[in-house]
């Protein structure tokens, strides 16, 4: 963990500029009737899990390099988490993949409490063979033709849930890599009925107050086809399961140029809108660190759900990257303050004004009170919550600073493992 005493004199190094461009800011948005504090009471109010296997260097499909002092097990990953979250008081939450974080219940809850995080949306994996499943997944999951290699998955998929329980947990996400790469390889209509089936049963399993959410992927693994391709097949799923499932939006699972933000008022529309992955991407499912590459496109999905805000949307946020060569905890760290400033700045949208160019058709003026909302830097804003809140002004700064990397490089045994990594 970081010293609290470090953040506190690296806090102080920057607290005078930043109260000095906090009281402009506050000028600034006051003569716009924005009220400063309120922003700042929502930007404490946000938070975006941070995903256990996020905290390794990722990889593509062709190699991975690994990092210094990667973690070495889910209690390293979350001693990393609890780093991420001290520094930006913006990741209160974990998300588990099984079985890639399994271990004994307890033992998990004790660490989290240790390092000051809790237990988000758990997550199944269908994707890869299991050493303790006899059955192989490379023709599918929940959706194969086998009976029995269907029941195996369900059953994994119950287990999650189970483990999940234990932590506090109220939702599973599912996402399965099952389709096709030949025209004619599966009849499209027989593999989603029998992927709806499966799920169904899952459905059945869920405990009291829980959700399931299903995520879908255009391509990858499979390039043909995937059984869940687009939110089209994942709003039937979630329509034909019933209220306790939902679409999961991944912000790289979609073709170039898609207008997620459609999407997502059309499944807020259809009341089936669960929660995000948040990343960024320029060609496919990139898994680029949240806000890097189009920066407008997460304001204008936040556009969206600070919209929505009277319906009462209970969504999960998650964070879903693949951090090739940059250090993870630096990479998580900014990709949660850029989640959060998208929120923040879609926040300060004058949604009277708003309504207003669009009942005149005024299109011009629409846009540009969308973008002078996105044009706002809301940094002392952001910075001030942290601040308050106990975490750092600058939070790469003073992870930097802090020396925790080298830290635990010396008693992290330095990872061989050069395979693909992708995650
Ligand atoms: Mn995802």
């Amino acid at each position: 963990m970081i010293d609290k005493g470090l953040i506190e004199a690296e806090n102080k190094t920057r607290e005078a500029a930043l109260r000095a461009d906090y009281a402009a800011l506050g000028e600034h948005l006051d003569r716009r009737g924005i009220d400063i504090a309120a922003l700042k009471d929502r930007a404490k109010g946000f938070g975006v899990a941070v995903p256990s296997w996020g905290t390794g260097t990722g990889g593509t499909r062709f190699a991975r390099f690994p990092g210094e002092g990667e973690p070495r097990d889910i209690f390293d990953k979350l001693d990393d988490c609890g780093v991420i979250h001290g520094l930006t008081q913006a990741t209160p939450t974990v998300s588990l993949h099984i079985p890639w974080d399994k271990a004994d219940p307890a033992d998990l809850l004790a660490k989290a409490e240790a390092v000051g995080v809790g237990f988000d949306a758990m997550n199944s994996n269908t994707f890869q063979d299991h050493a303790d499943h006899p059955l192989s997944y490379k023709y599918g999951s929940l959706s194969h033709m086998d009976k029995a290699v269907r029941a195996q998955a369900i059953e994994h998929n119950l287990e999650t849930i189970e483990i999940g329980e234990k932590l506090g947990s109220k939702a599973l996400t599912v996402w399965i890599g099952d389709g096709t790469n030949f025209p004619g390889q599966s009849h499209m209509g027989r593999q989603f009925e029998r992927y709806l089936s499966s799920m169904k049963e899952i459905y059945q399993g869920l405990p009291e107050g829980w959700q399931i959410f299903s995520e879908h992927k255009i391509y990858e693994p499979a390039f043909y086809s995937t059984v869940v391709q687009d939110w089209g097949s994942s709003l039937l799923t979630a329509q034909e399961l019933g209220d306790k499932a939902k679409c999961l939006v991944d912000l790289g699972h979609h073709a170039p140029n898609v207008n997620i933000e459609m999407i997502v008022s059309r499944l807020i529309h259809a009341g089936k809108l669960g929660g995000f992955h948040f990343n960024d991407s320029k060609y496919g499912d990139d898994d680029l660190d949240s806000g890097t590459i189009e920066p407008y496109r997460l304001f204008l999905i936040w556009n969206e759900l600070v919209d929505a805000e009277s319906a009462d949307l209970d969504l999960a946020h998650m964070i879903d990257q693949s951090h090739n060569v940059t250090d993870p905890i630096e990479s998580l760290m900014i990709s949660a303050c850029e989640i959060q400033r998208a929120y923040v700045q879609a926040s300060l949208v004058d949604r009277a004004a708003l309504g207003g160019f669009q009942d005149a058709n005024d299109a011009l003026m629409a846009s540009a009170t969308l973008r002078a909302a996105f044009r706002t830097d809301v940094e002392p804003i952001l910075a001030m919550a942290r601040l308050e809140a106990g975490g750092a002004i600058d939070p790469i700064l003073t992870y930097r600073a802090s020396g925790y990397r080298k830290q635990v490089a010396a008693v992290r045994p330095k990872s061989t493992g050069g395979g693909g990594g992708i995650v």
